[in-house]
């Protein structure tokens, strides 16, 4: 079993203190499973670490990134919220967005609460009134964040307040900058209002419940998207294909595979000279070493074409469970 050592205490503790410590005292302690819903690069991902302070979720400027429902754990003396990160609800009936549509949907089923993210940038279309659909559908109290409040016109931030208003009148609304961090704490403080009064479910250190191995390929498929345009950050899939954590050593070895849809696309990973892979390898190597704090870490990456993965239903049912 390898050790993972980061620390989760929230700094977001600190604020606030006097007025928390008088209700944890009493131990009225709230807890809610928070499922967060948007369309693709709303900000949801970006918002999750936010508000957990640290990197719980991978972000990208290209739609569609976050393909698993992945939780983020946020504890303070209010109590505790579980996040749900789901994967931007686009409407395409693909194979795998029709698979990716499921799994939003099935945590929205699942949740105390929905925090809707809407892009104030984008303009509400027919994808924004599928989402506003599906929520209204619920019985879950519903918070909402207008997000990207830092490169909005004070016209698009009143704009999308109005759309929203129309079509939740009563719903908390807070304007808010998810990877600036403002606003965030008012939108706790609206989570903590509607939450639901009980007993933590998670203990006060534990940030995600990821399995190891699935943030670790998280990290490289970020670092590999980061670097290609188009089509190809959506035919990426990273495998662990090992991992060997030597005791006396104190180290630990993980061969990685950077899966891709056809052969030609295999160069545009691996860059002129080995450029492209370079980089990968060395900024993913940067992120998986703070996951493993005085432990020697190798990383060693392949690249490899997986025909057509993306119609194949046994890796799709593999990937996106
Ligand atoms: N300027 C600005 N950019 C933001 C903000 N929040 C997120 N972004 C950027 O928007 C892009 C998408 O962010 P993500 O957090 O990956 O969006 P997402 O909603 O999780 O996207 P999917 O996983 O594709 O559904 C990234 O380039 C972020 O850096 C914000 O508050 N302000
Ligand atoms: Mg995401």
């Amino acid at each position: 079993m390898i050790e993972v050592n980061e620390k989760s205490i929230s700094l977001r503790n600190s604020k606030c203190l006097p007025f928390y410590l008088f209700k944890s005292i009493l131990f009225i302690m709230k807890c809610a499973t928070v499922s967060i819903i948007g369309r693709p690069s709303s900000g949801k991902s970006t918002l999750v670490n936010t508000i957990c302070e640290r990197k719980i979720s991978i972000t990208a400027k290209t739609p569609q990134t976050t393909r698993n429902a992945i939780r983020g754990i946020f504890t303070d003396a209010r109590g505790q919220l579980i996040l749900t990160d789901t994967p931007g609800y686009h409407l395409n009936d693909q194979k795998m967005n029709l698979k990716l549509q499921e799994t939003t949907r099935s945590t929205l089923s699942e949740a105390d609460m929905i925090l809707y993210v809407i892009d104030s940038k984008r303009e509400g279309g027919v994808e924004e009134l599928a989402i506003i659909d599906i929520i209204k559908k619920s019985r879950a109290p519903i918070v909402i964040a207008i997000n990207k409040q830092d490169i909005a016109k004070e016209k698009e931030l009143e704009s999308t307040k109005e759309f929203i208003i129309s079509h939740f009148p009563t719903s908390p609304i807070c304007l808010i900058s998810a990877s600036l961090d403002t606003g965030v704490d008012e939108l706790l403080i609206e989570l903590y209002k509607l939450a639901p009064e009980g007993p933590l479910l998670y203990g006060d250190e534990e940030f995600t419940d990821q399995p190891l191995e699935f943030r670790i390929a998280e990290i490289i498929r970020e670092k590999a998207i980061i670097g290609v345009t188009e089509e190809i950050p959506h035919a990426i899939f990273v495998d662990i294909v090992d991992m060997e954590h030597n005791v006396e050593e104190n180290s630990i070895w993980i061969r990685a595979s950077i899966n891709v849809e056809k052969e030609s696309q295999k160069g545009i990973i691996v860059g002129r000279g080995g450029e492209g892979i370079k980089k990968i390898r060395q900024a993913s190597f940067k992120e998986i070493k703070r996951i493993f704090p005085g432990m020697k870490v190798q990383l060693d990456l392949r690249v490899k074409a997986v025909n057509k993965w993306r119609k194949k239903q046994s890796i799709l049912d593999r990937l996106l469970n």
